[in-house]
């Protein structure tokens, strides 16, 4: 370790501190530790950070497209762009209410959560074949590759098509052999979470956990979401319990439109990873500070949280409070097709009206990656493709 590494680390860092301050490149600070860079990465992210928290240039919209990404938060449903919705309806012989997609796109105007799921049942119905759902996660997957996401979480709603007749292994075989075929093609890796629906009793939850079981290993995680009021967390209890103890992880979507207790109850009763969503659990303090405690991520979606009236504008948004209360903040898409842009559109949105500089851009593609499931050797490949972009972008 000496033979390579003949320095001390603690005066090391004072050393590069002074040069940051001096206004030295990142790059040039980087290669001057040479081979120790691998062997105390930490110092080479002090690097990172100080320099980054010394920019003062504005932000390019080239710097968040390039960025590697991570996502955690999308219904593939809410993936469904109004030119495919009118193809897959075409194929399988069914009408829409609606006579071109720019009609569909005008329909898009919420005024809540429910008047938004609305037209996503309704959108849904055109999925009728295994190839439906291989097209549709495709595109998604295409898209996200696009935009740098390197790897992305994906939700599904089994219940929103099995209750309409659609066999399970329809669904899932569709959007798995997407996601095997994405990996191989384009270098994207996804996971799959499977969605309860709240409205619908824990039944058919329990049911639906059923069906899932001889798929286990395609499934990382359980989920709750749908309509939030009225449907607290705690009304899944005993299907969530099942669902750890046959070895999925648990998130729960809370704090969109519920009150702060319905987060509490996903933490206390579900067991949950992640909160998806969450921005109203600024309105308690003691839940504020036991996320913050925990290190709790939260999956927000600036541009989902607007369109459904959960905040005015994204000038409006708490991200920022949220991340300066220490919490670990995500950015994601939600139901793109539906709220007006995917990843890059929100972090370009969020960073405009809430002028974030580099670093708070850095911590929270950062937060992306430690927040995913993923084990810690994966974690450490993206967070180390993620330093060297910044450390070769730092001059754009
Ligand atoms: C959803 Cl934005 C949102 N909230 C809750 N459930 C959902 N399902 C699809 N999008
Ligand atoms: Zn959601």
């Amino acid at each position: 370790m000496h033979d390579t590494c003949p320095f001390n680390p603690f005066v090391e860092r004072i050393r590069i501190q002074e040069k940051i301050d001096a206004g030295e490149k990142t790059s040039a600070l980087l290669s001057s530790l040479g081979d120790c860079k691998r062997k105390t990465p930490p110092l080479a992210r002090t690097i990172i950070i100080s320099t980054l928290k010394n920019q003062k240039k504005p932000v390019p919209e080239a710097f968040i497209e390039g960025i590697p990404k991570a996502e955690l938060h999308i219904h593939i449903e809410g993936s469904l762009e109004p030119e495919l919705m009118f193809e897959f309806a075409r194929r399988n012989g069914l009408r829409l209410p609606f006579t071109s997609v720019d009609e569909v796109r005008e329909a898009y105007e919420f005024a809540d959560l429910q008047s938004f799921l609305q037209l996503y049942y309704q959108g849904v119905r055109v999925l009728v074949n295994e190839r439906d759902f291989y097209d549709l996660t495709c595109a998604y997957l295409k898209k996200a590759r696009s935009q740098n996401i390197r790897y992305s979480e994906m939700f599904f709603d089994p219940q929103a098509h099995t209750g309409r007749g659609i066999a399970f292994d329809t669904v899932i075989g569709g959007i798995h052999h997407a996601m095997l075929d994405a990996k191989q093609r384009l270098g994207i890796s996804s996971k799959l979470v499977m969605c309860f629906l709240r409205d619908l009793s824990e039944e058919s939850a329990i049911a639906t956990l059923q069906q899932a079981l001889p798929f286990k290993d395609w499934i990382v995680a359980v989920g709750l979401d749908s309509s939030e009021v009225g449907h607290p967390p705690e009304k899944f209890t005993k299907v969530f319990d099942k669902a750890r103890e046959e070895g999925f992880l648990t998130v729960a979507h809370a704090g969109e439109e519920g009150p702060p207790e319905y987060v509490w109850q996903a933490l206390d009763r579900l067991k949950v990873s992640r909160i998806d969503h969450g921005v109203r659990c600024i309105e308690d303090p003691d839940l504020t500070a036991r996320l913050a405690a925990d290190g709790i991520p939260l999956t927000v979606c600036p541009l989902s949280n607007v369109k459904l009236r959960v905040f005015e504008s994204v000038e409006q948004h708490n991200l920022k409070q949220l991340l300066d209360h220490g919490l670990c903040v995500t950015i994601n898409s939600d139901d793109p097709a539906y709220f007006g842009g995917y990843l890059t559109e929100n972090f370009l949105a969020v960073q405009k009206a809430l002028r974030l500089d580099r670093h708070d851009i850095y911590c929270l593609v950062r937060n992306s990656f430690q927040a995913a499931f993923l084990s810690p050797d994966e974690k450490q490949t993206f967070l180390d493709e993620l330093d060297n972009y910044i450390s070769q972008n730092q001059d754009k």
